[in-house]
């Protein structure tokens, strides 16, 4: 499956982008996983993630001991395009409950610091926590790009952060969320 790439948006010197695809397939430094706590593997993008790579992915993260919710760690990314993988665990959603925004939000921060920590300057993120760990599509959206936004008009270092998105309607919701954010910030623009 290629991307279809959808929007480009740019804040300071780095790309935003939006694309409906499959992230094992993409050409970038790193890739972020949506992980569980053990780090070995399971359903959804991280079985996706760990058939591409092959053996050598879990045999590394067998050594990493796990990640706690909210946190990422790093490995190789064997025989996939990218060189890393970001291994992220979001949380399980539960309605009305505070910590899960707080969760996502540091999800993707922590994955940020750790490629931002590992001189990864293109990235693709799955959209964590919206499969098996439930996490509304739209809210998802709002947390993922606030936070990436806010990472990259900080600090500089990464140029290019690529949404990769499996579905229509997980693509229609980040667009969304895009346009919303393009209009709420004046460092975002559409490129
Ligand atoms: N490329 C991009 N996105 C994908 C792909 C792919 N190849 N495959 C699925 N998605 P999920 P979670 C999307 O369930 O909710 C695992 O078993 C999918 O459509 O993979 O964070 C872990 O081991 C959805 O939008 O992750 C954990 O136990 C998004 O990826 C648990 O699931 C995330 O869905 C984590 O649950």
């Amino acid at each position: 499956m290629n991307n279809s790439t959808v929007t480009h948006a740019k804040i300071k010197r780095t790309v935003i982008e939006l694309v409906q695809g499959d992230i094992t397939e993409q050409d970038v430094d790193a890739i972020v996983n949506a992980a569980n706590n053990t780090l070995l593997g399971g359903g959804g993008v991280d079985g996706a993630i760990h058939r591409a790579a092959g053996p050598g992915l879990v045999a590394a993260t067998k050594k990493l001991g796990g990640c706690a919710t909210g946190d990422a760690k790093i490995s190789g990314g064997y025989n996939l395009k990218a060189r890393h993988v970001i291994h992220a665990v979001g949380p399980m959603y539960r309605v009305g409950d505070p910590n899960s925004p707080k969760l996502l939000a540091s999800t993707y921060r922590r994955s940020l610091e750790v490629a931002a920590q590992n001189e990864v300057k293109t990235i693709a993120f799955a959209a964590i926590s919206t499969g098996v760990y439930r996490y509304p599509l739209g809210e998802s959206a709002k947390i993922a790009l606030q936070t990436v936004c806010d990472f990259v008009s900080a600090k500089n270092s990464i140029k290019l952060v690529r949404f990769v998105l499996f579905t229509e309607e997980a693509l229609a919701e980040f667009q969304g969320a895009l346009d919303t954010m393009t209009r709420e910030r004046d460092d975002l623009n559409y490129a």
